[in-house]
């Protein structure tokens, strides 16, 4: 497997809880090489382009208004097959379905309100990193 980066978004729920610096400790932890990392809040139009995949779900409307309700955590990773690593540490989308000791089981509350993102595969990937960051930001 190649060397390959992802994108993972602490979500709002989990920074109103307080949650940042242990999710942050957890993916050290766990050896995941976080490459570059900002706080920020999305404004409902920045929420409604990150996810404009999923506009035709019943679901977009309360996930962009979630998503763009605080400040969110967005980090991109480098590694080995970090994609599916990382998709495998945060758990099935609904946290009730997702693995033990994964972080939407863990800290997820439903199926929306699930702390964590993660994108899906490389190109994914490669659009939600240039969203939140520049290459400058990505050059280290
Ligand atoms: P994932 O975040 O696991 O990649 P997804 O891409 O299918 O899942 O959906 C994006 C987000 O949308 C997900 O993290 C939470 C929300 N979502 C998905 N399915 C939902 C549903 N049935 N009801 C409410 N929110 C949902
Ligand atoms: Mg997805």
């Amino acid at each position: 497997m190649a060397e390959e980066r992802t994108l993972a978004i602490i979500k709002p729920d989990a920074t109103a809880r307080g949650l940042t610096d242990e999710f942050i400790e957890r993916y050290q932890a766990r050896g995941f090489t976080i490459v570059a990392m900002k706080r920020t809040n999305l404004s409902p139009a920045q929420a409604e382009e990150f996810y404009a995949v999923h506009r035709s779900k019943e679901f977009y409307p309360s996930l962009t208004a979630f998503m763009s309700s605080g400040p969110c955590v967005a980090m991109v990773l480098e590694g080995e097959d970090v994609i599916a690593k990382n998709r495998e540490f945060m758990g099935a989308t609904d946290p009730a379905k997702a693995e033990p000791g994964t972080l939407r089981r863990e800290f997820g509350s439903d199926v929306q309100h699930n702390v964590i993102h993660g994108s899906d595969g490389p190109e994914t990937a490669r659009f939600e990193i240039s969203f939140f960051f520049n290459p400058l930001e990505l050059s280290s």
